[in-house]
């Protein structure tokens, strides 16, 4: 409230206040400029966690609770300015996820949609719908909401990775349901690798109508570290980078071209060794992993330095300009695909 009142008129709006309470009424003058603000001021900070950190408390956890005593042995990376929150971003959650030899996360299914980035390991396999994809390192995994999953890990070492999933999200539209299978794994639906199989190739099944079923709206679940590498080091090789970007790939749901889910967009980028961005702010909130290369980012006038495993989050309207003292490859998600569809995406570049 901008106008200035004197303290007679100060006094008796203070006890209109207190007598509306009551009633659960509140005026909005006294709030409005907190309401709508002139940019955005995101409560979430930049910030940066040490993939060696995560792993040693990880691999603690991992001698004092079971996967199936914990449902799902992850530790959460809590953003500094959202306390008790279990959120990266106001609209995403990040967390490190354990498994070891011989261990299965038991099948559930929920309106939260997950995506995975293997960072260590292998052998170990996530089943959506019974049908197992095997990850290996850098691999992205997706479970998109409502599809029974459970990972399982057959292998011999530890295997660890990142979930980013949508909880704040799903929590802020009140709109979550979960359920447990009433066993461990979900039966084997089909081989696996039957759906990179059918569209892991940009393409898609054509069958006749009476054989027609309805395919699932997110239908391909792994984009393997092999084929995304492969993509992002041709056209690295052959385009001049984005000024503020580098070079950067989308993965896309091959159902409707869209991002790989509604609520979480993935891609990754590659900034050439001495190359440096121009600044950019935008209304994502984004989560990257260095997957390798050494750098900073400088996030609002802040320097973060990158080294590979390093899990760097750059809230919405935060200024960034990336730096690559050695090539820096990146894996990125974040909630553009949502602020899109509401019409709600900006950018400003420097
Ligand atoms: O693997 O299903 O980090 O349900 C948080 C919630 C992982 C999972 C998380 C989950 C999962």
């Amino acid at each position: 409230m901008s106008a200035v009142l004197d303290n007679d008129r100060k006094a008796q709006l203070a006890g209109l206040y207190e007598e509306m309470q009551p009633d659960h009424l509140f005026p909005l003058w006294e709030v409005l400029a907190k309401l709508v603000v002139p940019e955005p001021q995101s409560p979430a900070m930049p910030a940066r966690w040490s993939y060696e950190t995560i792993r040693r408390f990880l691999l603690r956890s991992g001698d004092l609770i079971s996967a199936e005593e914990a449902e799902r042995r992850v530790l959460i990376l809590e953003n500094p300015g959202l306390p008790g929150q279990s959120a990266i971003t106001p609209r995403l959650y990040a967390g490190l996820q354990l498994i070891l030899p011989g261990e299965i996360a038991p099948c559930h299914r929920h309106s939260q949609s997950a995506l995975r980035f293997v960072m260590e390991g292998e052998g170990a396999y996530t089943a959506v719908d019974g049908e197992k994809a095997f990850m290996n390192r850098f691999d992205l995994i997706l479970t998109p909401n409502g599809r029974w999953h459970d990972h399982g890990h057959p292998g011999n070492k530890p295997m660890i990775w990142l979930d980013g999933l949508d909880i704040p999200i799903v929590r802020y539209l009140d709109a979550g349901f979960s359920d447990r299978l009433d066993q461990p794994s979900f039966p084997e639906s089909a081989p696996p690798a039957s759906t990179q199989m059918h569209y892991g190739r940009n393409m898609r099944p054509v069958r006749s109508m009476a054989a027609a079923d309805k395919a699932p709206d997110v239908p391909l679940f792994h984009y393997p570290y092999a084929q995304w590498s492969e993509a992002l080091a041709a056209v690295s090789a052959h385009d001049a980078p984005d000024p503020w970007l580098g070079h950067a790939l989308e993965f896309l749901n091959p159902a409707d071209g869209g991002p790989v889910m509604a609520t979480v967009s993935v891609g990754v980028r590659l900034i050439p060794a001495g190359f440096e961005t121009g600044l950019r702010r935008s209304t994502e909130g984004a989560v990257y992993v260095v997957v390798e290369g050494a750098g900073q980012v400088e996030v609002d006038g802040t320097a973060i330095e990158l080294a590979a495993g390093d899990i760097v989050v750059v809230p919405s309207w935060c200024a960034a300009r990336w730096q690559a003292r050695q090539q820096l490859v990146l894996f990125t998600y974040s909630d553009r695909g949502v602020l899109e569809k509401l019409k709600l995406y900006k950018e400003a570049l420097a």
